[in-house]
């Protein structure tokens, strides 16, 4: 699991072709947000930790958790870098060739498939400029929904990441440009909900 991972960090292979997505998230797209942006955020981390050997041993997790306890000038490249490479792989991994059947679990929680979907998407609409959606475990164990700007991670306030959605431009502006409404319609046919479930159960 890619959030148990330490320095140095290597860019995983995504786990479906590149067209897998297609017609909802196109092959290019997927090229550049996966062998490019996220192949950045990998670098950079690296690059941030490789004068810190105290801090290499540390997973990706902890580094996110315990980020105020990192040397301040360590602390920003983490949260943007290190938030970008969990974010990005938990994106990538909770996504899946469309037609799995919509999780049971968080039907429950939110009323059902239209209640989430409407909820998920004033988030990711509601988050001004870059960022994820997220859903999320709260203290209570309870699931919610909230955004978060740029790479920053629910770990990081104390909740546990479940779901994101990346709405940042390079998400989505190849094929839909400036709409980002129709891009999240889109990422509802392509979400692994079996893998979400997955998570859940192995977070509760
Ligand atoms: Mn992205």
């Amino acid at each position: 699991m890619f959030s148990k991972e330490t320095y140095p960090f290597r860019l995983p292979e995504l786990p479906y072709a590149y067209h897998a997505l297609e017609p909802f998230i196109d092959q290019r797209t997927m090229y550049f947000h996966h062998d490019k942006h996220l192949k950045t955020y990998i670098d950079n981390l690296n690059k941030a930790l490789e004068a810190y050997p105290e801090y290499q041993t540390w997973t990706l997790e902890e580094l996110l958790t315990r980020l105020p306890e990192l040397p301040e000038e360590l602390r920003t490249p983490v949260r943007n870098n290190g938030g970008g490479v969990y974010n990005h792989e938990m994106y990538f991994h909770l996504m899946a060739p469309a037609g799995q059947p919509f999780s049971t679990e968080v039907a429950e929680a939110f009323g059902g498939e239209d209640n989430w979907n409407r909820q998920m998407k004033a988030a990711a609409l509601g988050q001004f400029g870059s960022g994820f959606a997220w859903l999320v475990l709260d203290t209570t164990g309870a699931l919610k929904i909230i955004a978060l700007p740029n790479q920053d991670n629910p770990l990081t306030i104390g909740l546990q990441p479940i779901l994101p959605l990346d709405v940042w431009e390079h998400a989505y502006y190849l094929k839909h440009q400036n709409l980002r409404s129709d891009y999240i319609d889109d990422w509802f046919h392509v979400i692994n909900w079996n893998a979400v479930e997955q998570r859940l159960n192995d977070t509760l």
